[in-house]
């Protein structure tokens, strides 16, 4: 059995956070693992709080799981400040962890302020460099190169500068900007790749972002290599983004049943 491990936030209204990676990691047949790292109090129309777990109970979680069972690839979610990310970044060394997905979440997708700028500085230091895989999106690239990214060539020069920070592969998703194609650049050692899909319209989405970082930590836990993972995961989305329901009175969140 593959084994993945999420390191994320709690989201109740399972759009988002733990809640979607594990049905994510069922869905592609990997076993799912996960430890808390926060909680949020929300609707599909926001989040009221978040709180975060603990230190030592975060370090603990992880300790204890990954003192008994072996993870083929781990992914981190919503991490809420420097403490927590200090612990992951000392504990993914610790256990070898090298197929690492790094979703670096600085807002919600209703706005909701997640990581300060001190924060941001710490998980450039201390988790970027052990990432196999980064997948921001336009506004996290700009958080983390402070450049302005709206546009396709935007888009490469950020990833570029991302991938200097150390990753092995960064992942800009452009399903923010304008046009008729979702396109996403996945940017490695030699080479960008571009992946392009027909845009989904007409949809408010609560949980795309950890849909997809869930998605690529599954394949590469079934042994894909990233650019494999990658195209598998967009599929993946492409199909619940299109199935996506409203299960309350604000955003749509993937379908994550299985047919
Ligand atoms: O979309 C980022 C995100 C991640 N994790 C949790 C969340 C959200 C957004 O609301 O609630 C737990």
């Amino acid at each position: 059995m593959n084994v993945a491990l999420t390191i994320a936030g709690s989201d109740p209204t399972g759009g988002a956070g733990i809640q979607a990676d594990l049905r994510t990691f069922a869905d592609l047949n990997v076993h799912g693992t996960a430890v808390i790292a926060s909680l949020t109090i929300q609707n599909t129309l926001g989040i009221q709080e978040v709180v975060k777990i603990p230190p030592d109970l975060l370090r603990k979680q992880i300790t204890t799981l990954l003192d008994d069972i072996t993870v083929q690839a781990v992914k981190t979610g919503m991490l809420l400040d420097g403490e927590s990310i200090e612990i992951v970044g000392e504990l993914l060394k610790k256990y070898h962890l090298a197929h690492y997905v790094l979703d670096p979440i600085v807002r919600s997708s209703t706005g909701y302020p997640i990581l300060k700028k001190d924060d941001i500085e710490l998980l450039k230091k201390a988790l970027l460099p052990l990432a196999l895989v980064v997948t921001p999106n336009l506004k996290e690239a700009e958080a983390l190169t402070g450049l302005s990214v709206r546009t396709e060539k935007e888009m490469e020069r950020a990833g570029m500068e991302i991938h200097a920070m150390g990753p092995r592969y960064v992942l800009v998703k452009g399903g923010h900007l304008e046009g008729d194609a979702a396109l996403d650049l996945l940017v490695g050692d030699s080479e960008t790749q571009r992946f392009r899909r027909a845009r989904v319209r007409g949809r408010r989405l609560h949980g795309a972002g950890c849909v997809l970082s869930a998605a690529i930590t599954a394949g590469l836990a079934a042994g894909l290599n990233v650019p494999q993972a990658v195209r598998k995961a967009k599929g993946f989305v492409h199909q619940a983004i299109r199935t996506s329901v409203s299960i309350g009175h604000g955003r749509q969140l993937l379908n994550l049943t299985s047919e």
